[in-house]
């Protein structure tokens, strides 16, 4: 009896939460039942469809007081940013724009899902940045560049006629967490996005979005007036050029009066740019600011720009910069990624934070995990992102954080903007790995207030996604928090970079070498491991790119003895003997770290194991199946690179820690074979 009755109960809790396949992300608000007339009960002195959603969203979700929404141009509130406050039993939301009462509208139902009390309120919230946007790197034949949750959501083939119901919960996700922007392609950008036929679909897009505050920008080809304009060739001072730029940038405002602007990867990787006319960064930007200017347009221009010369890869995008200090327009925006490599697991802020006194820096995000084990780990990444918003700077004496330079507050700008590389796809939870969402929750709440601690975010995020239940949340929470530095520990320990298998930048691939190929993408390029030791000497002995960096940091940096040690092998080629703080050897250490990594998956998956009466069925297969993937994938990550780096440090992994599984060779070889495969 007593057996039957457990099984009833596990299949009934098995039912009740099997309908879950993460489609519905954050936004899991249960519908109320209310009476016709309760609508009543919330009002607004304004109608838009903006206000209606709001309404509407309220109706259906809010089963709290009565609640006003109203606009007021003069309610003192900044840009989107809105007020909540409770008397008499009712709640009031105010704001100065119609989004801003959508977003307080979210806001509210972010505390009722949290299990917070939403009455007793006083709030009033203002976004740290005025643009916060996510970056598609959409293909227009539906692929994605480092996606891994499916295809492109956009459905070119289809649009303008056809419109996927994702579209709009695309949107209202994002208005959710205050993203009102996106770049609807790759910045290896195909020119035909701007041929009348394309633009008629990107209008579609716009006017779906725009009632959630969602802007929509484009990236463009620099060539585009040469690929698609007929003319003989794009240099920006070129008259005729600088005329198809403003004649498209007026048709695309015919179509989309709130259109946002321009992102440009110029003259990098292989994409055409000024450089390819001996014009500079600045004459490129500018043209595209003046087509622009009159529509209170923008332009993001990347300083993602390397070249495989002999220079450091890290020192380029300054280089090639703080020269033109000075000279964009005030429209232009200097779209700068975190780290001066690229998305590494861990790397240290960009030196150009700060460098520029008088141009407009934003900072560029991944949000898809093209190094972090794409959508097949759990790695949560508000801590990265936290960790570069933080960084000191000192470019203005102490305080000078990254956050503090891009929002405006430091220096005066025109324009502030942020930036997330997107993980969605056309997958039913959309980020392929359920918590993958969560990174897009981060971006758009770090975005909103990049003082958000990170946990605080992981609480939302969970309680929201799964179950406010204290006994979920909190080893979940304790997982999110600490997945990111597991992640580095079995991947690339004590600043070790770029040593991924070729181009699919996946598994470990520390020995790869392309014969002939470009130096500056081969994993020996960062590692320089030899007899002696490994490590990149950027200090003066080596490229010196820690002179990029401002006193008194350069100095931390460059002295072996202060660097922080989870930066050394960035800074430093570090002797394998050389004593770390806690007397062990960098070798030992080396070792002690990789396998720490391995470990703490392993504890990943005992706990989520332990949480199975929590989570509906699929989800919890999909998580529990990926924490084996990412188990299994760590362990490869040690092997590998513990016996590679072996070759040259001469030493034993120590012995008490677990031996290797695999042999060298055969990892060598199944990577070989991956490549030919992806080939
Ligand atoms: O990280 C690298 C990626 C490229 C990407 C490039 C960039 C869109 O491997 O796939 O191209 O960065 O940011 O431009």
């Amino acid at each position: 009896m007593k057996k039957l009755v457990v099984i009833f109960i596990s299949v009934f809790i098995v039912s009740h939460l099997a309908a879950e396949d993460g489609s519905r992300l954050w936004l899991r608000f249960q519908e109320t039942k209310k009476e016709a007339t309760d609508s009543k009960l919330f009002r607004s002195n304004r109608k838009s469809p903006t206000i209606t959603i709001a309404l509407d969203e309220l109706n259906r979700y809010w089963k709290g007081p009565a609640v006003d929404l109203i606009a007021d141009k003069k309610a003192g509130t900044i840009k989107d940013g809105y007020k909540i406050s409770y008397k008499g039993g009712k709640i009031s939301i105010s704001a100065a724009r119609d989004i801003g009462l959508l977003y307080g509208v979210y806001h509210l139902l972010r505390l009722q899902q949290t299990g917070k009390d939403a009455t007793a309120l006083n709030v009033e919230e203002r976004p740290s940045y005025e643009r916060r946007i996510l970056n598609h790197w959409d293909n227009l034949d539906g692929s994605i560049e480092r996606g891994y949750a499916g295809r492109s959501l956009w459905q070119w083939s289809q649009l303008p006629d056809t419109l996927s119901p994702r579209y709009e919960a695309y949107a209202r996700a994002n208005a959710s967490i205050g993203i009102n922007g996106t770049v609807l392609n790759n910045v290896n950008a195909n020119p035909q996005i701007l041929t009348p036929e394309y633009l008629l679909k990107v209008k579609a897009l716009a006017d779906l979005f725009r009632p959630y505050g969602l802007t929509v920008y484009l990236s463009v080809n620099f060539a585009a007036p040469k690929a698609i304009g007929g003319l003989p060739d794009a240099d920006p001072l070129n008259k005729d050029v600088q005329q198809w730029w403003k004649n498209k940038v007026k048709e695309i405002y015919a179509l989309i009066p709130d259109f946002g602007g321009l992102l440009v990867k110029a003259n990098s990787e292989g994409q055409s740019g000024p450089q390819d006319y001996g014009r500079t960064h600045a004459d490129g930007a500018n043209m595209l600011a003046d087509a622009l200017k009159p529509y209170q347009g923008i332009v993001m221009w990347r300083a993602f720009v390397y070249s495989p010369t002999k220079e450091d890869r890290a020192k380029q995008a300054c280089q090639e910069f703080v020269p033109l200090d000075g000279q964009f327009r005030d429209n232009v925006i200097i779209q700068i990624k975190n780290g001066p490599i690229d998305f590494q697991p861990r790397e240290p802020f960009s030196p150009l934070f700060g460098a520029l006194r008088h141009t407009q820096e934003m900072i560029e995000f991944q949000i898809t995990q093209e190094y972090l084990g794409h959508s097949k780990q759990l790695v949560y990444l508000a801590p990265l992102f936290e960790e570069t918003l933080q960084s000191d700077t000192y470019s203005d004496g102490k305080g000078a954080t990254v956050a503090k330079i891009t929002d405006g507050s430091l220096r005066p700008a025109r324009v502030t903007a942020i930036a997330g590389v997107a993980n969605t796809g056309d997958e039913v939870n959309w980020c392929g790995h359920p918590f993958a969402q969560s990174n897009w929750y981060a971006f758009g709440r770090l975005a909103w207030n990049h003082n958000l601690p990170s946990e605080q975010i992981a609480d939302e995020w969970i309680r929201m996604t799964f179950t406010p239940d204290e006994r979920f949340v909190r080893p979940v929470k304790d997982m999110m928090m600490s997945s990111r530095e597991t992640c580095v520990n079995y991947m690339m320990p004590y600043g070790l970079h770029h040593i991924f298998a070729f181009n699919q930048h996946y598994g470990p691939e520390p020995w790869g070498d392309i014969p002939g190929g470009r130096a500056d993408w081969m994993p020996w390029y960062y590692h320089n491991a030899d007899t002696t030791g490994v490590g990149f000497d950027r200090t003066a002995t080596g490229s010196n790119a820690v002179a990029q960096y401002f006193p008194s940091l350069n100095d931390v940096y460059g002295d072996i003895s202060r660097c922080p040690e989870n930066l050394l092998l960035w800074f430093h080629h570090v002797p394998w003997e050389y004593k770390l703080k806690n007397g062990g050897s960098l070798w030992d250490n080396l070792c002690y770290r990789y396998d720490e990594g391995v470990q703490q998956v392993r504890s990943y998956q005992k706990v989520w194991d332990r949480l199975e009466t929590w989570v509906d069925a699929q989800r919890f297969r999909e998580v529990q199946s990926r924490l084996r993937i990412q188990a299994k994938d760590a362990l490869i990550w040690k092997d590998a690179c513990l016996l590679y780096f072996q070759t040259f440090s001469g030493q034993p992994i120590p012995y008490d820690i677990e031996r290797p599984v695999n042999e060298l060779d055969e990892l060598k070889e199944q990577i070989r074979i991956k490549h030919n495969s992806t080939l």
